[in-house]
C-alpha cells in the first residue's frame, strides 16, 4: 500500500506539491474540476461544502480536458517526486446529460470517452466519480471533533429541490428555466449508470484507465429529493456485478461506507479487497451513520481504522490510500495541520503493519 494525498484544482502548485511529499506521500489523487473558482460558499482551505447554490459554476463545456495540460500536471508532479494516481470526478459541464439523460447525452458520452483516452495517453491510472445527480450536499461544519476542532457533518436528511441547470451541485446552465428537476426512481438511476459503464468501460480497458465509482456522499436514501446509487454497502457489488471488468472498479471511501446504516463494513471492506475491485482508498473515519454522523479524526471514530489496513493487506491490496479529508486544526493552518497530522497516523500505520510482516 502506498500513501497519497489529495489535492484540489487551486492546489496543484509546487507549494502543495512539496508539503504532500513532506507529509510522506509518493502520490497524488489531483481534482481536475475547481469546486472554488465560483463558488459563494466554499473556503479554499477546506473541503467545499457549499450551500443551496451548490459548489458554483461547472467548467466550459466546449473544451475537454487536453493531453498538453494534463501532460503538464504530471511533469510537474514527477519533478516533486509524486505520480498522479487518479483524477477525480468529471467535470457536469462535460457530461450532465449522461446523468439527467438529456439530449446532449450521445454528445457527452462522446466527450467521456475522449477524455477516458487522454488520461490513459498521459499516463494516469485511474479516474475517481461520482454518478450522482445531488452530489454531495447538505453537510455542516461545526466545532464537533476532538478538543473543539472544526469537522465536516450531517444533521438530518437534506431533500431541498434541485434547481434547473445545476447538476451534481454545481451550475452547468445559468440561464435555465425556473424551477426544479423532477425526482427520478432508483432504478431509472441505476439504468442510466448501467448505460454509462457500457460504453465507457470497454475504451476504458483499450485506454488502460480503471473507472472507479465513490459511494453516495452523504449516504441518505435521497439528497435533495433525488435517488441514490450506493447508499447501502451491498451496493458496491451490484455496481460491479453489472460489468465484470478490473476497469470497472471502486473509489473506496471508507468514511461514507462507514456512514451506511445497512450491512457490515468490515465485511465490505474484506468482500471488495478480496474481489480486487478496490481502485484506491479515501481513508476517513466518522462517528455515526447517515443522516447524523460527524467526521474524527483518523484515530477517534467509529471505525478501527488499523483492522482495515490489515484487512486491505491481507488480501493484497497495494494501492493508494489518500486521507480524503481531515478536521481542521486550531493554528494558523488549519486545514495543513489536520492533513499532516493524518498523514503521520497513516503512514505509521503503513510501517507497523508492513515490519509486521
Ligand atoms: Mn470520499
Amino acid at each position: 500500500m502506498k500513501l497519497g494525498f489529495g489535492l484540489y484544482r487551486h492546489q496543484l502548485n509546487e507549494e502543495y506539491y512539496r508539503f504532500a511529499r513532506q507529509c510522506g506521500a509518493t502520490h497524488l489523487v489531483i481534482h481536475w474540476v475547481d469546486y472554488f473558482r465560483s463558488s459563494r460558499s466554499n473556503q479554499l482551505g477546506d473541503q467545499p461544502i457549499g450551500d443551496d447554490t451548490g459548489w458554483g459554476l461547472a467548467g466550459d463545456p466546449d473544451k475537454l480536458w487536453s493531453f498538453e495540460e494534463l501532460s503538464a500536471v504530471k511533469a510537474e508532479a514527477v519533478k516533486h517526486g509524486l505520480q498522479i494516481e487518479a483524477i477525480e470526478n468529471f467535470d457536469p459541464a462535460h457530461w450532465h446529460d449522461v446523468l439527467l439523460d438529456g439530449p446532449k447525452k450521445a454528445q457527452q458520452l462522446e466527450n467521456l470517452k475522449a477524455i477516458v483516452r487522454t488520461v490513459g495517453k498521459v499516463g494516469i491510472p485511474i479516474i475517481g466519480y461520482n454518478f450522482s445527480l445531488a452530489g454531495v450536499a447538505g453537510r455542516v461544519k461545526g466545532p464537533w471533533g476532538r478538543g473543539g476542532a472544526e469537522v465536516v457533518a450531517m444533521d438530518g436528511p437534506y431533500d431541498k429541490p434541485i434547481p434547473n441547470g445545476m447538476i451534481w451541485n454545481m451550475v452547468y446552465d445559468r440561464h435555465a428555466a425556473p424551477g426544479n428537476l423532477a425526482p427520478i426512481s432508483t432504478e431509472e438511476l441505476w439504468r442510466r449508470h448501467g448505460e454509462f459503464l457500457d460504453v465507457l468501460i470497454p475504451v476504458a480497458e483499450e485506454a488502460g484507465v480503471t473507472l472507479a465509482a465513490h459511494p453516495d456522499d452523504p449516504p441518505t436514501p435521497t439528497v435533495r429529493g433525488q435517488p441514490r446509487l450506493v447508499n447501502q454497502t451491498q451496493l458496491y457489488q451490484r455496481l460491479i456485478d453489472r460489468k465484470p471488468s478490473p476497469s470497472n472498479a471502486l473509489e473506496f471511501c471508507l468514511g461514507t461506507l462507514a456512514e451506511m446504516t445497512v450491512g457490515g463494513f468490515y465485511e465490505a471492506v474484506e468482500s471488495y479487497s478480496r474481489q480486487k475491485r478496490v481502485a484506491y482508498v479515501h481513508f476517513r473515519n466518522v462517528r455515526g451513520k447517515a443522516p447524523h454522523y460527524q467526521e474524527t479524526f483518523v484515530d477517534e471514530g467509529d471505525i478501527d481504522m488499523l483492522r482495515v489496513l490489515l484487512l486491505l493487506q491481507k488480501n493484497d491490496f497495494g494501492g493508494v490510500l489518500i486521507p480524503d479529508h481531515a478536521p481542521q486544526m486550531t493554528c494558523a493552518a488549519p486545514w495543513h495541520a489536520g492533513m499532516a497530522y493524518a498523514c503521520g497516523w497513516m503512514k505509521a500505520a503503513l510501517q507497523a503493519i508492513q515490519a509486521d510482516r
